[in-house]
């Protein structure tokens, strides 16, 4: 009988419930559940190729020790004697956790439990310090907690949503669809769009306003003061439930005019009708995303908006606040067990005497952490510098995604002992670890997970656990129990989850925002039921409403909320050595360091080679045609990207996506260009700013190649490997011409010495075809030129699945050409049914002027909808070149 699962997406903090149905012959399939309250049954690309994800391709599945296999008795005993052996010579601040919004919340609670109460230390951060801590910070100052006072219905029921530093489209894909939706059922509600980038978001946008890097405190700022001049002030609202008005408004109207509009680089126009959208609409929310909290002033671009929110009170009610969209599933798991390195758990200040000693005799821990510990930056110095003896990394992959990544990878090198518990066995970061521990993941792991709007959800289980891969809360309890503790013998994940809640609610009394006691008695069996509940939930009855503030109740010893003066910091980088501002994020298809979905040939299909935005004027002048390989330089390193050259960018700024890394290209890992500069409150780094200069890659030859084996790393100075139908997909280019590039082949595809290749060889243009079968199958083939290849990509990757008897055929394939009867569908736009910019281009000459006829004709955009700004650009694209 076939078994259908609820369950959770895994990827990003809107947190949709899946459907994962398991037939019996063992294939799996996903679809939206239509019951969960975060997606009603939607989907985004990414959620659905779910089931393309989790095949056991790389997977890491059993422990090993210094390269070796071992079992987890000696592995988990190694970790238990080095970390104990550590803490013997050097003190509990000699060791460290590095781990992960990508955690479970039991994980996560054990391995804060461990830390801080046990080893008692709080040398613990995690990749949410990249992500979230601003947001965080600017929350504690503002309201005494850190609560996200919203939900995600505020969007739907406001009228005017501003969406600061967040590329929503491809980021948060179903909150997107549903504002879409929310929009078209009601054209009145203005969306405005803030990002330096014209992103796919600002497709609905109303106004977009391309800000400068970093100008958005003076925006608020602008705002702030604007509004103070208006009827807008909720003057009740601020004596009542709040302090500090004065000085905030007294720092947000030092600001000229004409200073404002240069340091926002946006137009008088734009500024006063952004300002008189938001003095005239009272149901307005702000969300922010890491264009906010990204940023050496993230914590003061947080204040300045949510300034703007208190002064006005829109906060708490529906349709009104401020709202930081969280990035991981567990974002807001992991603030909730307190897995910074200067939190305490269920939403407890490690500042707070009270707190420590609480949180102290609940666990009845010989020790409690007395003070912050090292903040994720500062943790890998202090790797670096060697005062850290021991680091266990969890469910992250720092090597490619923290700043300064060349140093970060160096510090790893170097330390005396490294644990790494991931799913997966080559990572840029598990590749240096001296103890590998296989962890299970989605689909086999089992807990929650807290979305966005403070949603707590289950993942549950549908697939056995592959090897012998554990969860992590399983090998965090095991060393904590080889360490001599005691207080770790959980049976299950509800026994963790149980104590979690019975935390939030100990001695709680509503003095703290985050209470779930409703769930303290919960035991196995509804725990396995729970459904998807919004915190708070204290013991004894249900909140009438799960929003936050709306009559005050801040959590400030007075219950007020604190306006924060925000300073606009110079963030203007750029020198003479390094003129363009880069910007990096992410992109619709992949999930940051691509472990998972780069596993999908259908996500894969969207973008396949890491790239650089820039604008038309920069690429002149710096002699960069579309296409061309662009190489991108900082102080600290240089990545080769292929260039994206678009008025999309603005000019002086270029973009480049965060995941590509080293196992996939050959050095796009574009952290190792990013300083450690960090926010002075928060300690996140400046993802978003970083001054590098660019010029044109000389390379000699041009390659694209198609393998039905993964390539090992090709001798190249450029490569990009990507998942494709069949096999894989490789871009190549090369400073100087190989001798023999049969040879070549032969090693970079792992084909046999005597297999003798298909070829063509065009000594006009220096085109040069090989092809490699096996019987009537293709194994690999290569095409050079001295230009960018002009191949067709997906018809080349469909060559891998074809039949090729046929000798004609063959001779078609090193032609490079598609066939008459295989239309080359081109890139891929549309990754939940695969339709290729071509088709689409088709359609619409053939008719289709609306995304919605395009969909009819092709299906492309009907499912997940993340493609339908990219298919409104190309019809517009098609009609504006036909009424020339
Ligand atoms: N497809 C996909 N979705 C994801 C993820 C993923 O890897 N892939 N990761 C998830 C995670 S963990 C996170 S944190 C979220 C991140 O979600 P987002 O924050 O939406 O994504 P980013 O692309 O990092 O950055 C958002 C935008 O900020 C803009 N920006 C840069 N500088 C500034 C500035 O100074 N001011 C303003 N106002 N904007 C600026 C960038 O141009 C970019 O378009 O996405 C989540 N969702
Ligand atoms: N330049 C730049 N850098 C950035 C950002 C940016 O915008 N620009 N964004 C930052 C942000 S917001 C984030 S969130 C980070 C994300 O960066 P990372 O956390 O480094 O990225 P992931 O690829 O998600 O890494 C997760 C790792 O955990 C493994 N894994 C998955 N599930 C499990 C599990 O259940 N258990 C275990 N043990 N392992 C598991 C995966 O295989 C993978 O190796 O990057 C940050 N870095
Ligand atoms: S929006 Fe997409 S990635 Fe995010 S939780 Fe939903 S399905 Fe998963
Ligand atoms: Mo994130």
């Amino acid at each position: 009988m076939p078994t259908e699962t609820r369950t959770t997406c895994p990827y990003c903090g809107v947190g949709c419930g899946v459907i994962a149905r398991v037939e019996d012959d063992g294939r799996v399939s996903v679809k939206g559940d239509p019951e969960h309250p975060a997606n009603y049954g939607r989907l985004c690309s990414k959620g659905s190729a779910l089931a393309e994800t989790i095949d056991l391709d790389g997977r890491l599945l059993h422990p090993e020790i210094d390269g070796r296999r071992a079992g987890w008795d000696e592995a988990l005993d190694l970790v238990a004697t080095r970390f104990a052996g550590a803490i013997a010579e050097h003190g509990p601040d000699s060791v460290a956790f590095y781990v992960s919004g990508q955690l479970l919340t039991e994980d996560y609670y054990v391995a804060n439990k461990l830390m801080k109460g046990f080893i008692g230390s709080a040398n613990i951060d995690t990749n949410s310090r990249l992500c979230m801590s601003s947001s965080v910070a600017g929350h504690r100052r503002a309201f005494g907690a850190d609560t996200v006072p919203g939900t995600y219905e505020d969007l739907e029921l406001a009228d005017l949503v501003i969406l600061t530093g967040s590329n929503l489209a491809w980021c948060h894909p179903v909150i997107y669809q549903r504002l879409a939706a929310a929009k078209a059922a009601r054209p009145g509600m203005k969306v405005v769009v803030i990002d330096p980038r014209r992103t796919m978001t600002s497709d609905i946008a109303d106004l977009h306003l391309a800000i400068r890097p970093d100008g958005d405190v003076a925006l608020f700022n602008g705002l702030l003061a604007h509004l103070a001049k208006s009827t807008a002030i909720d003057e009740n609202y601020v004596t009542a439930h709040t302090a500090g008005f004065a000085e905030a408004f007294a720092a947000a109207s030092t600001m000229t005019f004409p200073a404002l509009m240069e340091r926002t680089g946006l137009g008088a126009s734009e500024l006063r009708q952004f300002f008189g959208l938001f003095e005239r609409t009272e149901k307005v929310v702000t969300c922010y995303s890491q264009g906010v909290n990204q940023s050496a002033s993230g914590t003061d671009k947080v204040n300045a908006i949510i300034n703007c929110h208190l002064a006005t009170g829109r906060i708490g009610r529906p349709g009104m606040g401020p709202f930081s969209l969280t990035g991981q599933p567990n974002a807001m798991g992991g603030r909730e067990v307190g897995g910074l390195a200067n939190m305490l758990a269920a939403h407890m200040a490690i500042e707070n005497a009270e707190d420590r000693d609480r949180v102290q005799r609940f666990w009845q821990s010989p020790t409690i952490a007395g003070r912050p510990g090292l903040k994720a930056v500062d943790m890998f110095q202090a790797v670096a510098d060697g005062r850290i003896k021991a680091l266990w990394i969890m469910a992250t992959n720092p090597v490619v995604s923290m700043p300064d990544a060349g140093a970060v990878e160096a510090a790893i090198r170097a330390c005396p002992f490294v644990v790494v518990s991931d799913m997966l066995a080559t990572t840029d970061s598990a590749r240096h670890a001296h103890v590998l521990l296989p962890s299970i993941g989605w689909g086999e792991k089992d807990g929650t997970v807290t979305n966005s709007e403070r949603r707590i959800s289950r993942q549950r289980p549908f697939l056995a656990a592959p090897g012998d891969a554990r969860a992590d809360w399983w090998q965090l309890a095991e060393v904590a129990r080889r360490m001599g503790y005691s207080g770790f013998d959980y049976a299950s994940p509800s026994d963790i989850f149980g104590e979690h809640a019975r935390l939030s609610t100990f001695e709680n009394d509503g003095s703290r925002d985050f209470d779930i006691g409703a769930h303290a008695a919960i035991g196995h069996a509804a725990y396995d039921a729970l459904a998807p509940f919004q915190w708070p939930q204290p013991e004894g009855g249900r909140p009438a409403t799960t929003r936050f503030f709306a009559k005050g109740g801040y959590y400030h010893a007075d219950g007020k909320a604190r306006f924060v003066p925000a300073v606009p910091a110079e963030t203007d980088r750029t020198s003479a050595a390094y003129p363009f501002t880069l910007n990096t994020g992410r992109i619709r298809d992949q999930w940051h360091t691509m472990t998972r979905t780069g596993k999908s040939a259908r996500l894969s299909a969207h973008i396949a080679e890491p790239f650089a935005e820039i604008h038309p004027r920069d690429a002149m002048d710096i002699g960069v045609a579309n296409a061309d390989l662009v190489e991108v330089e900082s102080p600290l390193g240089t990545a080769i990207v292929r260039a994206l050259v678009t008025d999309r960018q603005a000019r002086g700024s270029i973009f480049v996506p965060m995941h590509w890394n080293d196992q996939f290209a050959a050095k796009a890992r574009i952290d190792a260009l990013v300083p450690p500069v960090t926010d002075r409150v928060s300690g996140q780094p400046a993802s978003k700013n970083v001054a590098v200069t660019a010029r044109p890659f000389a390379a000699s030859t041009y390659g694209f190649a198609v393998s039905a084996q993964r390539p090992s790393a090709p001798e190249a100075d450029y490569w990009a490997i990507a998942r494709a139908d069949g096999g894989w997909r490789i871009e190549l280019a090369f400073g100087r011409a190989v001798e023999d590039w049969a040879a070549w082949c032969r090693s970079t595809f792992a084909l046999s010495p005597d297999l003798e290749p298909l070829g063509y060889a065009d000594r006009q243009t220096g085109d040069l075809r090989l092809a490699f079968f096996d019987g009537d199958r293709l194994l690999a083939a290569l095409f050079l030129a001295r230009e960018p290849v002009a191949v067709a990509r997906n018809w080349a990757v469909s060559q891998l699945s074809a039949e090729h008897g046929d000798l004609r055929k063959r001779f078609t394939l090193v032609a490079g050409r598609p066939g008459a009867d295989r239309p080359d569908p081109g890139a891929t736009v549309c990754s939940c049914f695969s339709v290729g910019v071509n088709q689409i281009v088709a359609a619409v000459r053939g008719g289709c002027h609306t995304v919605a006829d395009v969909g009819k004709q092709t299906n492309a955009g009907t499912n997940c909808g993340s493609c339908r700004a990219e298919i409104r650009g190309i019809i517009d694209g098609c009609l504006a070149a036909a009424a020339e």
